[in-house]
């Protein structure tokens, strides 16, 4: 036995496969027992490790020099197989590069940005708000989760009108290509050229707004701290990361509001707490279940050892429910210090968007709390099949007006 093939056998066995819609039908227990088991697990399946503790999945995403983005952040490992796009000069690099370009990130999302979108973005929560209760009855995702994302940040963006219904097939390519090839990685592939045909041509300097923030990505290549295609691959990233994420957390914020009414009537009591409702969502019910590193050097977790070269997959929606760093785990508490959740990663690579994902929320479930008086599932909800967003396809609510 060589010493890769020694150490895999010396992790206990993850025999449950995450990535299929039994383990997504309810993926509580599955996590639970991955974290008792030990550690850090050997999935022979997959043939990558897993942590599922809240210190290890920390731990993992904290450790850049150990754990690598550059080979990236899916179970494929790019040292050994062909990515299906070209990487994110973002997600999917190391520092120096990835310092770089996150910082030209970090600079469209300040805070004085944030307060000039947030007028526009407080208006909008208004509009969507009042049409659902207009509805009575409506679709938590297609007449809700969906539609606010897709206009309010594209909108600030600077992306044109036309096509953007492309924006949510590309995120279920972007986000399904991190899991394994399988039945929901196929099916988000379907119609793979013309989606990404659109997002590619909407990175570009021309078709994007002068005033708006991809205007300050390309703003970046004119003081020559990035080349032009360098930009173009940043608003790609922009378009992977900022959408799809943002819906799937409204629809499942919705879903926790419907089913928690202790937790509802707190909330219209007190709409100011709508910003801490929406972080407790992505601890209870986060829209991001796992993501991949690559270990650069032998390492161990928790005693164990891992060779080099090994893909590990920290599941952040498990650390969210660890009883060793969470009272009352699977309780949905709008109330709770929700700090150090996983639901936007942690580290260098922890989601740079926060701030928009964060006013979006808040302005969203503000207006909900001080329009809506009741709501209640009007049917059963069907989850979304994605190997790594955590959603619904379809929630069923009434409401009512306050
Ligand atoms: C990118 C992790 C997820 C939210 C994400 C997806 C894509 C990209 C970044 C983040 O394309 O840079």
């Amino acid at each position: 036995m060589n010493a890769t093939v020694q150490a895999r056998a010396a992790a206990p066995v993850l025999h449950a496969d995450p990535f299929t819609r039994a383990f997504m039908d309810d993926p509580y227990p599955g996590f639970a027992a991955m974290r008792e088991a030990g550690p850090v697990l050997w999935s022979p399946q997959y043939e990558c490790y897993v942590v599922a503790r809240h210190d290890d999945v920390q731990r993992v995403l904290s450790e850049w020099q150990t754990f690598s983005s550059a080979a990236g952040v899916g179970l494929s490992n790019f040292n050994k197989e062909k990515p299906w796009r070209p990487p994110s000069i973002v997600l999917e690099a190391d520092p120096p590069l990835h310092t770089r370009t996150r910082t030209v990130l970090a600079r469209t999302m300040t805070p004085g940005i944030v307060k000039q979108l947030r007028e526009r973005f407080e208006r909008e929560a208004e509009i969507l708000v009042d049409r659902i209760l207009d509805l009575g009855e409506f679709d938590g995702v297609t007449d809700f989760g969906e539609l606010y994302p897709t206009k309010v940040f594209p909108d600030a963006l600077g992306l044109p009108q036309q096509g953007r219904e492309n924006l949510l097939p590309y995120g279920s390519m972007v986000f399904n290509s991190f899991g394994p090839q399988n039945e929901f990685t196929q099916a988000a592939f379907a119609n793979a050229d013309a989606v990404r045909g659109w997002i590619m041509a909407n990175c570009t300097r021309q078709a994007l707004t002068k005033d708006g923030l991809g205007a300050i990505i390309y703003a970046a290549v004119d003081s020559g701290e990035l080349k032009e295609d360098e930009a173009g691959m940043l608003v790609r990233s922009f378009l992977s990361a900022g959408v799809d994420t943002t819906c799937n957390a409204f629809g499942n914020l919705l879903w926790c509001l419907a089913t928690h009414p202790d937790q509802w009537n707190k909330l219209r009591e007190k709409p100011e707490l709508a910003r801490n409702a929406f972080e407790e969502s992505l601890r209870y019910e986060g829209p991001a279940q796992c993501f991949f590193r690559t270990t650069t050097q032998e390492t161990e977790i928790g005693g164990v050892k891992v060779g080099a070269d090994e893909k590990v997959c920290a599941f952040m929606q498990s650390a969210n429910r660890d009883s060793r760093r969470w009272e009352r785990a699977d309780e949905f508490d709008i109330e709770r210090r929700v700090v150090g959740h996983m639901g936007f990663g942690t580290g260098i690579h922890g989601c740079v968007g926060q701030p928009i994902a964060r006013l979006e929320g808040e302005a969203v479930f503000a207006a909900f709390a001080r329009k809506v008086k009741t709501i209640e599932l009007a049917g059963p909800p069907k989850r979304l099949y994605n190997n790594v967003l955590r959603a619904f396809s379809s929630l069923p609510v009434r409401v009512t007006r306050a």
